[in-house]
């Protein structure tokens, strides 16, 4: 090839893929702004991708937010869609024109705003605990509960919950890459099946036969605890997760429990298996 020839292929794929990265980055920017809506004074706006089949979030995080929100009896709206927080996650909420990501961070800028302690009632060593059994599932059985739906079973997750193929393999690539940098995903899936199987065993005895993770009555970490474990339980579509959870009847009864106080409206905000559109 002449070397005119050459550098005009040469400078026309340059060419090409920097301005394929700036649309790229254009295109990023425009889908996590916040989109610019009035919307009513000290109401939360729940920004997630959308009611589930069979829960009333896709995600874990979405029905922790959503419960605590129920559970704190603070007014909310739904905005399902695609638009992702700053950090590129879900959910995340607006509440009087600001934009707070994180479920946790959250959470804990409503208790801060509305003077609002859910655990109040709880010693500190309750506390304690009940954190440390919310991080264990939020850090580390999440993980695997992700290996097994976006990895091991992703096809037959997509078809249960209607994911596009082109997105189902970018999902995977995503969740490899974030379990890989966590550690989890660099196990076998034995290992990280046994690793989840100790930590519901875990959650299980620790829970044994109260009504909620501290007693009697519900605390803030249930929260987590009901969105991480209920989604597993309704959404796993019958992946080793689902039948590693139903193994435990006292998680199941929690389930139940938790949905029967806080989601008395459970039927409107499903699909029911994508057969009918979620009401509310
Ligand atoms: N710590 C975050 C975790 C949220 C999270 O990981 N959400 C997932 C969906 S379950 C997500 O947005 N993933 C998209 C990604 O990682 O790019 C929270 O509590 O909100």
């Amino acid at each position: 090839m002449e070397s005119v020839e050459v550098f005009f292929w040469s400078k026309a794929t340059g060419t090409f893929l920097i301005s394929s990265a700036l649309l790229y980055i254009a295109w990023k920017k425009m889908k996590n702004k916040a989109p610019k809506k009035d919307h009513p004074p000290d109401t939360v706006i729940v920004h997630h991708l959308g009611r589930g089949p069979y829960a009333p979030s896709l995600t874990p995080y979405g029905i922790k937010l959503e419960t605590y929100l129920r559970m704190a009896k603070i007014p909310y709206e739904n905005e399902h869609g695609s638009a992702s927080s700053k950090k590129g996650k879900y959910p995340w909420i607006e509440y009087n024109g600001e934009c707070i990501s994180d479920s946790q961070l959250c959470i804990e800028y409503l208790n801060d705003k509305r003077g609002i302690d859910l655990d109040r009632d709880f010693t500190v060593m309750e506390r304690g605990t009940a954190r440390a059994f919310q991080k264990m599932l939020e850090e580390n059985t999440y993980w695997a509960f992700a290996l097994d739906r976006w990895v091991y079973n992703v096809w037959a997750a997509c078809k249960a919950m209607k994911v596009p193929t082109l997105a189902g393999y970018y999902v995977r690539r995503q969740v490899r890459n974030n379990t890989y940098a966590h550690g989890i995903g660099r196990h076998s899936s034995d290992e990280v099946y046994h690793i989840m199987e100790l930590d519901l065993k875990a959650l299980s005895d620790f829970l044994g036969n109260k009504k909620f993770l501290l007693g009697d009555k519900p605390c803030q970490e249930d929260c987590s605890v009901f969105g991480i474990i209920g989604n597993a339980y309704w959404q796993s579509f019958g992946s080793p997760v689902e039948s590693a959870v139903k193994k435990y009847s006292n998680l199941c009864d929690y389930c139940e429990r938790m949905k029967q106080t806080f989601w008395p409206d459970w039927d409107q905000c499903i699909t029911h298996g994508h057969t009918k559109e979620a009401t509310k």
